[in-house]
């Protein structure tokens, strides 16, 4: 990247390092052949990343419908830094695949627009079951070991976008209301 006459722009971001952050890996049961390495993957991105496998409460739904209302709740019952669902929806002949992967992937991210913590979404829709299995370890890579790594970047990032210091200007004109007995 070019810079005009050596500025640089302040670049604030996170890292891959997982070291002191608690994760839920909130994963469906529904096609359990493909969720379960995905759970395998994400865990093993986390470990590999300085993490511990004891921050990690794992958090099972019946399936990927449900993925969104369970992310809530374990959002809302706190004492963690970040969020990895988890999930497979494989497209088989019936519509029902729209509705299912379509309510997960609008509901997981509506849940992330509004929490506080790092959410990732680790639900793999594919057309076949072949599609799925490559995603889930073998040829494509893993989509939980992915998706654990974006959520290690977001709380990573959030810890570093945390509200800053108030300015001195700020600090000392609140010094002085105080000072005069204002609130
Ligand atoms: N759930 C999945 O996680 N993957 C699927 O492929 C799937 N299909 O195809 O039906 C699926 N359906 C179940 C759904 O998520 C709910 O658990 C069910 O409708 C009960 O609410």
């Amino acid at each position: 990247m070019v810079y005009i006459s050596g500025a640089m722009p302040q670049t604030i971001e996170g890292t891959l390092s997982a070291q002191g952050l608690r994760f839920a890996i909130v994963a469906s049961r529904f096609n359990g052949l493909i969720v379960e390495p995905l759970i395998g993957g994400a865990l093993d991105a986390i470990v590999r990343s300085g993490g511990s496998a004891d921050a990690v409460t794992v958090v099972r739904c019946p399936g990927a419908w449900e993925l969104p209302q369970v992310v809530r709740k374990v959002i809302a019952r706190g004492g963690i830094d970040a969020v990895i669902a988890l999930g497979a929806v494989i497209r088989g002949a019936t519509p029902h695949f729209e509705y299912v992967a379509g309510e997960a992937a609008h509901g997981i991210a509506s849940a992330a627009a509004t929490s506080e913590v790092a959410v990732s979404f680790g639900v793999l829709t594919t057309d076949t079951i072949e599609q799925a299995l490559e995603r889930a370890g073998t040829k494509s890579g893993n989509k939980g070991f992915d998706a654990a790594l974006a959520a290690i970047e977001l709380a990573t990032l959030f810890r570093a976008l945390a509200p800053a210091a108030p300015t001195l200007a700020l600090a000392v004109a609140s010094t002085r209301k105080r000072g005069r007995g204002e609130p």
